[in-house]
């Protein structure tokens, strides 16, 4: 059974510290996770003002351009953390390694990903425009229910429709 369970609990992990940044992947515990730490005035919802004006973590030097670099860096801190989730959960060093390899090895092909998501105009770099853009998107994309702001509710009507946003939490 320990063998079943470990891999399961690896690719859980990985897959919920890595996808920071997908809308489509957030899932119902980091939409509540992004209420109760973006909430700025604590009424259980978040605003578009809220939303964007939060720094990207991406933003490692915060003046508010993101490079590939940038974001090399912050996988390899999510990994981190990842790994000593990993250890609390009592997965073995082998998997640790196994996981710490393969995650390193994706995280150039990743961070090039992530940018030319967000990098509109394909010169490598993501200006604060093109971040602030991809940021409403990304708003508009988790407000499901479309009242203008980001709460629980927006979970809830994402249940019924399986493509895209939280949908593909309920699939697994
Ligand atoms: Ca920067
Ligand atoms: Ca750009
Ligand atoms: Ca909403």
């Amino acid at each position: 059974m320990k063998l079943l369970i470990t891999p399961l609990i690896v690719s859980a992990i990985v897959m919920s510290s890595s996808n920071l940044v997908y809308a489509e992947s957030y899932s119902a515990d980091k939409l509540n996770k992004l209420i109760i730490l973006e909430d700025d005035n604590c009424n259980d919802q978040i605003d578009i003002i809220e939303f964007t004006d939060t720094k990207s973590a991406y933003d490692q030097n915060q003046d508010g351009y993101i490079t590939t670099n940038e974001v090399a860096i912050k996988m390899e801190e999510d990994l981190e953390k990842t790994v000593n989730e990993l250890r609390k959960h009592g997965v073995s060093e082998t998997n640790i390694n196994k996981t710490v390899t393969s995650e390193l090895n994706s995280i150039d092909k990743e961070s090039a990903a992530l940018i030319k998501k967000m990098d509109s105009d394909n010169d490598g770099l993501v200006e604060p425009e093109e971040l602030e853009v991809f940021k409403e998107k990304q708003f508009e994309q988790l407000d499901s229910n479309k009242d203008g702001v980001i709460s629980s509710s927006d979970l809830k009507s994402k249940k019924s429709s399986p493509k895209g946003g939280f949908g593909f939490l309920y699939k697994q």
